[in-house]
């Protein structure tokens, strides 16, 4: 196997990265995934890098998953958001997983006949039935409060003046067992994301160790941020979407050519796939 840590680094693509991690991807052909949560109807440019990373996974021989969170964009994840998130509606959630499902399709490689072939995963599927019983007794118990409050996504919001409702605190578990049901259910052993997701990723592969005994890996990529030093957030202003009628063609092309020098530099090794 290539040593795709490697590429990714030279790329600047590795914030933090789990001890192992390039070891595995260099010894045999795994399984990773990405989460996107369906918070609007088109994936942005912040998300863009995070397509990118699955498809170097699959260039290099590993089996891409692109999740599309059903459920967890029903929670709502606290990650870097300094206020409680409004809850979205089951008709604009559904316009919305389908949107982003469709974009996500137009970059992997699907076709089944291939080992590595891509999929695509909606955690609705697995917590749809999921009682809340089940949940607290055959999950939660293998987490401690305290474990969870040590994260940066709770930490600040208890710091601040807005606080943080049971339901967004229970974020981190629920994409944690994702990870845990993907480990089991599709052998996926390595999960990506922003940086910003590195809490809610170590919870999944705390939960893999203490409920299944078992291994997990990870990194997180460094967060594309907008000139003014802010992330590019779906619910942020001034984003630049993926989708050409919230975007246009020209304003994008424009946000790529208006780029500054340094900016540039570090964008092109980013985003260019073809080497
Ligand atoms: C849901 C269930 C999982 C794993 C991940 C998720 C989504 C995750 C999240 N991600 C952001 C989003 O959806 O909220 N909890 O807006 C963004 N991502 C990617 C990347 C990023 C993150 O979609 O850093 C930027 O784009 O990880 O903020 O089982």
């Amino acid at each position: 196997m290539t040593d795709l840590i490697a590429e990714l680094q030279w790329r600047g693509l590795v914030q933090d990265i789990m001890p192992g991690t390039q070891e595995q991807l260099k010894k045999e052909m795994i399984t990773g995934y990405i989460g996107f949560d369906p918070t609007a109807d088109s994936l942005h440019i912040g998300s863009l890098v995070q397509i990118i990373l699955l498809i170097h996974l699959q260039k290099a021989g590993h089996k891409p998953i692109a999740l599309v969170g059903g459920a967890t964009g029903m929670v709502g994840d606290p990650s870097g958001k300094s206020e409680e998130r409004n809850l979205l509606s089951e008709e604009v959630l559904n316009r919305n997983v389908a949107g982003v499902k469709a974009q996500l399709e137009k970059f992997l490689d699907f076709d089944a006949a291939k080992p590595n072939a891509a999929e695509m995963a909606n955690n609705y599927d697995w917590f749809k039935d999921f009682s809340f019983l089940n949940f607290i007794r055959d999950v939660g118990k293998h987490i401690t409060v305290n474990y969870m409050m040590a994260k940066d996504s709770v930490k600040k919001r208890l710091e601040g003046d807005n606080g943080m409702s049971f339901t967004e605190f229970t974020y981190q578990l629920v994409q944690g067992y994702d990870f845990y049901w993907l480990y089991n259910n599709k052998n996926c052993k390595l999960q990506m994301g922003g940086s910003d997701q590195w809490g809610n990723i170590v919870t999944g592969t705390e939960l893999i160790r203490r409920k299944g005994g078992g291994e997990a890996f990870a990194f997180t990529s460094p967060l594309i941020k907008k000139a003014d030093g802010n992330k590019f957030g779906k619910t942020e202003k001034g984003n630049v979407w993926l989708d050409a009628t919230k975007t246009s063609p020209y304003e994008f092309y424009q946000f790529w050519l208006n780029a500054t020098d340094d900016d540039a530099v570090n964008w092109i090794r980013d985003l260019y796939i073809f080497r």
